[in-house]
């Protein structure tokens, strides 16, 4: 039987929100009570968690007075210190307080996109000073209900000059801080800007420091949309902007749902960590979810050990895939190269063009071989549900 706990080099984290989630919705109240940010590091240091993140608000709330924020602090640190827990994230909460209803950085009121600025100059000051070294942007509110209040192109402008003077700020401050912004399609706003990490990793290219900046893809968020989540995580990947990942499950087409890690789409949520883990991610495997709202405590604990014991079940179950000698016997024979055609890959040249364009291909014999696909993901299913 293998060891599926969890361990520090699994690098698995919990925001304060998510454990701390007192099952509120838009139809009901909260179902549990309210935790301390210190008495939930105690929760997640019990349950063998790495680290823990949070909102600024998570940590202080928004009226607390300087007295209240430094005992807070005090409590928290020596949470941390007892558990041994570290804080490799921070962000800001710009969505919760009213004062946001039509956007942070996007509305159009300057005095809140000022305000914006303020709160997120502190909330990286917060959490460098508890050593934070990705900074998550995630613009629940940067969005609209009716087009006819606000210009996209301007808003679009208005994130690029946010995240260029933040930028600056980082780096003014000399923080050691990566950026990962993180998109939604939308919920709480209609719509939000930048809806998908693909929209995220164009709008990168555009900034002034785009070496600063990355993604923080999240399940849900691309399953709302109907994407593949795993196609997602590695084209950011690919481009070297995986700076950080959320990872939760949703049923596509229903609310934003943040249901415990592998819980929907075992199979999704195996070929993300088969790919995290075949190309050696290295960052947090930050859980963005909470517990049902028919849990009490002891249920949020169970959510939270589910996340990371089915992380690590999928992680093991990655392992026998690539092992597996039916399986990589396929993958071979599906990949193989064609040797006489090699030499024309590649780079551009005149004499590829013209030996490709001279070349003579049975279409029809090209077509009919099967491709065994069928097999493999029955094989795969045998994989993950334990019979193989
Ligand atoms: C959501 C988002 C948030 C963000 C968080 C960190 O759907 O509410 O996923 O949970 O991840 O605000 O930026
Ligand atoms: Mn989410
Ligand atoms: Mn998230």
């Amino acid at each position: 039987m293998s060891d599926y706990s969890p361990k520090p080099e699994h690098k698995f984290t919990f925001g304060l929100w998510t454990v701390g989630n007192r099952g509120a919705d838009p139809f009901g109240s909260a179902t549990r009570e309210h935790k301390t940010p210190a008495e939930l590091v105690y929760l997640l240091g019990e349950v063998g968690a790495y680290g823990v993140n949070f909102h600024d608000n998570d940590l202080i709330p928004i009226d607390a007075t300087p007295a209240e924020a430094e005992s807070i602090k005090k409590a928290f640190r020596k949470a941390l210190d007892d558990t041994g827990l570290v804080v490799p994230m921070a962000t800001t909460n710009l969505f919760s307080d009213p004062v946001f209803k039509d956007g942070a950085f996007t509305s159009n009121d300057p005095q809140v996109r000022a305000y914006a600025l303020q709160k997120t100059m502190q909330a990286m000051d917060l959490g460098v000073e508890f050593g934070a070294k990705t900074y998550v942007f995630w613009g629940g509110r940067e969005g609209t209900e009716t087009d006819s209040s606000k210009s996209t192109v301007t808003a679009i402008q208005r994130s690029r000059e946010a995240m260029n003077f933040l930028c600056e700020y980082a780096l003014h401050q000399k923080y050691d801080l990566k950026f990962a912004l993180e998109a939604k399609p939308n919920e709480p706003r209609g719509d939000i800007y930048n809806p998908t990490t693909g929209h995220m990793l164009a709008f990168i290219t555009s900034l002034d420091h785009p070496e600063m900046v990355g993604v923080n893809p999240e399940v849900a968020h691309e399953q709302m949309s109907g994407l593949n989540f795993m196609h997602s995580v590695a084209q950011a990947w690919e481009a070297g902007k995986l700076f950080h990942i959320d990872l939760n499950d949703q049923y596509p087409g229903r609310y934003d749902q943040d249901l415990r890690f592998g819980s929907r789409d075992l199979k999704a949520a195996f070929f993300l960590v088969k790919f995290l883990e075949d190309v050696g991610y290295s960052g947090s495997r930050h859980f963005d979810a909470h517990a049902y709202r028919t849990e009490d405590f002891n249920g949020v604990k169970d959510f939270a050990r589910g996340c990371m014991r089915t992380y690590l079940i999928l992680k093991e179950k990655a392992a026998r895939f690539n092992a597996d000698p039916e399986i990589q016997a396929i993958l071979a024979e599906i990949n193989a190269p064609d040797e006489t055609l090699t030499p024309l890959f590649g780079k551009f040249s005149a004499e590829k063009a013209a030996a490709l364009q001279a070349a003579a291909f049975d279409r029809t014999a090209i077509a009919s071989r099967g491709l065994q696909y069928e097999r493999l993901d029955q094989l795969t299913i045998e994989v993950l549900t334990g019979v193989r």
